[in-house]
């Protein structure tokens, strides 16, 4: 058979997991192409530059050699501004439905009207006060005023969205309502988008990119009425021991893959797979069980409050199926590459949608509404009961065991575990290892994996970080592939961490009750769940009285590739924070607008996009970002200090700053009543 990757250089053995490359090779053999070959085929150069229009049809129109504006005489910076503003756009469109899915779905709960439950009051209560909702006339009533100010944050005619005003701290709300760019609802922002983008509207690209910063806002927004909500409905977070890779799939099992990002129904499937009658079917016809597992962001959802195990990030998807082991693959909505469809089809495997919004020609729709959350599940889980029997004789797993991991941190877990240290005062420990240097700076890694890097950039980042004793946050898929690289670990701890940011981990792990260092690397859960990074940082802004901007923190998205990472990335910058891309935007056309993002965007918001492919130099200049805060703010620790300096310190050279006052409590971090592996 001809290879599909006769140039294998974009695979480079070195930097890609060897699970991956195995199922690669695999899927090869049966002649399925995926997303790597693909990208290399179909990408465009000219849509890389953003400088191709195809707003009206005397085009599409490009700027080349030939001709320096577009038809109607939109210049490069107009047309890179436009595009950049509907990638955002869509990014937080797609984010928003999520939000306002969750918020209708709460609301219909306090009405009694979903078999959904009110799981955390307490969270309840602590949002409305937030957002200051009455809350004298019981949880029933306080979900409906909270369900509804969130609608209206999405949909209504406002000037301000109150999720912001009320989430974000006042030195960041003041400084985007001065300059214009504080969101009214996610509506009014995307239907002026909408507006101003159409052809001949407008063609100033200043205010084209300051409107992709105030729907940037709008969109970390929306990220927080769903994860707020999403825990009010399923609860927060606990800390978990799991498992990713391929084999966490099951031979013996029904092997259910979950995938998409809003959990409403795969929460349901996980609580059905343990339904006695669905099991004893499931034996029936030969198989020891059900196997729910994830993939991406509902993967991290179910991770995060179950401890289900992850199979496989966004470049994973169609080599999860190429196992030939899955039963049924259940997608829910946003990065689904419609290749499965092509991919299912060499196997038994049923893929099944189950939202309107994400349909497949092919696909068995089943849909949910959350009046019938329950029976939907139980269909689903049937319908892959039954598929067991036609499982074929094409099955593969790759010969790497899963690897291990510990995730379900948020801002709640992490001031849990400090009000063990200080119950008064829980961040005042976290704050002084920050200002001491046990802890350099605190840098969150998030996004997607994306098949041009592989799955290597955030790894080697992350690790370059670690030995500067720089604490890593991270999320979505690129938490994935810290997982997969065994970064979510004590050992990883060990081996990685500087030599004071070890103390710090060692410290909190004996308080923790893990008997072991904490991992270096904290998963903080889905894509949508950056809003509780941004809520740790924005409470440590708050705590020390400083503006965000000026925190000894940043971001890396390495191997981004979606609008909503687009929307995020943009909002996290708009908010003071600055923001590393290992993948260029599609701007390069335009100087202006490269110049505005990554200069400009510092004297107007604090926070700026600084462009690196290079790990090893991007992690040289989020340092360098880092040692310039800290200078800033007379913090020790400040020397400059370059990716060079070899930090392989394993003995403490003095002990951290954390004292367990307390008594030893009981662990915090939970096995999950099941796991394969
Ligand atoms: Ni976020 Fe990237 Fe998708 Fe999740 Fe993964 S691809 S933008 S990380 S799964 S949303």
């Amino acid at each position: 058979m001809q290879s599909l990757f006769p140039e294998k250089e974009h695979l480079n053995p070195q930097i890609f997991d060897d699970s991956t490359e195995e199922m690669l090779k695999h899927a090869q053999s049966l002649g399925i192409e995926t997303v790597f070959d693909k990208q290399a085929k179909s990408k465009c150069n000219f849509g890389s530059n953003g400088v191709c229009c195809k707003q009206c049809i005397m085009g599409p129109c490009r700027i080349s050699e030939r001709s320096n504006t577009g038809s109607c005489g939109a210049n490069a910076d107009t047309i890179v501004a436009r595009n950049l503003l509907m990638m955002v756009s869509r990014g937080t469109a797609a984010h928003s439905s999520h939000a306002f899915h969750i918020a209708s779905t709460l609301l219909k709960t306090a009405h009694n009207s979903t078999s959904f439950k009110i799981k955390d009051p307490q969270k309840l209560l602590s949002i409305a006060r937030k957002i200051k909702i009455d809350t004298s006339k019981g949880i029933e009533n306080t979900a409906v005023l909270t369900a509804t100010q969130a609608i209206s944050d999405i949909l209504s005619d406002k000037t301000t969205m109150k999720f912001a005003t009320s989430y974000y701290p006042a030195s960041v709300s003041e400084n985007l309502q001065n300059l214009g760019v504080f969101p009214g609802s996610v509506g009014k922002e995307l239907l002026e988008a909408g507006h101003e983008t159409s052809m001949g509207t407008m063609a100033d690209h200043t205010a084209l990119i300051l409107h992709a910063a105030r729907m940037g806002v709008a969109d970390i927004a929306s990220l927080i009425i769903s994860t707020e909500l999403q825990d009010v409905i399923f609860g927060l977070p606990i800390p978990f021991f799991s498992k990713i890779g391929f084999n966490v799939l099951d031979i013996d099992k029904v092997n259910v893959v979950v995938h998409g990002h809003v959990p409403l129904l795969s929460e349901k499937i996980v609580e059905f797979s343990e339904d006695e009658e669905l099991l004893k079917k499931a034996m029936s016809l030969g198989a020891s069980g059900i196997n729910v597992v994830g993939c991406c962001c509902t993967g991290n959802e179910l991770l995060m409050r179950h401890g289900i195990p992850l199979v496989g990030s966004n470049i994973n998807q169609e080599l999860v199926i190429a196992t030939g082991l899955v039963e049924a693959f259940v997608v829910d909505v946003q990065c689904i590459f419609p290749n499965v469809e092509n991919v299912v089809k060499k196997f038994h495997t049923k893929l099944i949608s189950t939202m309107k919004e994400g349909r497949f020609q092919s696909a068995e729709h089943i849909p949910f509404e959350d009046e019938n959350t329950d029976e939907t599940a139980k269909k689903i889980l049937n319908a892959a009961i039954e598929n067991f029997p036609k499982r074929g004789k094409k099955i593969f797993l790759p010969k790497d065991e899963p690897k291990d991991m510990i995730a379900g941190f948020s801002l709640e877990t992490c001031v849990g575990l400090l009000s063990r240290i200080n119950q008064d005062d829980p961040l005042k420990p976290l704050i002084e290892n920050i200002n001491n240097g046990n802890i350099y700076g605190i840098v969150l890694l998030a996004g997607c994996t994306n098949p041009l890097v592989s799955e290597a950039n955030h790894v080697s980042i992350a690790i370059e970080l670690l030995k500067h004793n720089v604490l890593i946050v991270t999320t979505g898929c690129a938490a994935q592939s810290c997982a997969r690289a065994g970064l979510l670990t004590p050992d990883a701890a060990e081996r990685y961490a500087g030599d004071k940011l070890i103390n710090v981990l060692r410290a909190l792990g004996e308080i923790s009750g893990l008997g072991n260092p904490l991992p270096p690397v904290w998963h903080f859960g889905s894509c949508v769940d950056n809003s509780r990074v941004i809520n740790l940082i924005s409470a440590l802004a708050e705590k020390l009285g400083v503006p965000i901007k000026d925190l000894p923190v940043a971001a890396s998205a390495a191997e981004w590739v979606t609008e909503k990472a687009a929307a995020i990335g943009t909002g996290t910058m708009a908010m003071g924070i600055t923001v590393h891309l290992g993948v260029a935007p599609p701007v390069l056309g335009s100087p202006a607008i490269v110049s505005l993002l990554t200069q400009k965007s510092e004297e107007l918001f604090g926070g700026k996009f600084i462009v690196e492919a290079d790990p090893i130099e991007a992690s040289r200049m989020i340092l360098e970002h880092i040692r310039k805060a800290r200078e800033k703010l007379g913090l020790s620790g400040s020397a400059a200090m370059t990716v060079n300096d070899s930090l392989p310190v394993k003995e403490p050279s003095k002990p951290a700053t954390i004292e367990v006052e307390t008594k030893m409590p009981e662990p915090v971090i939970q096995h999950p009543p099941k796991l394969t592996g």
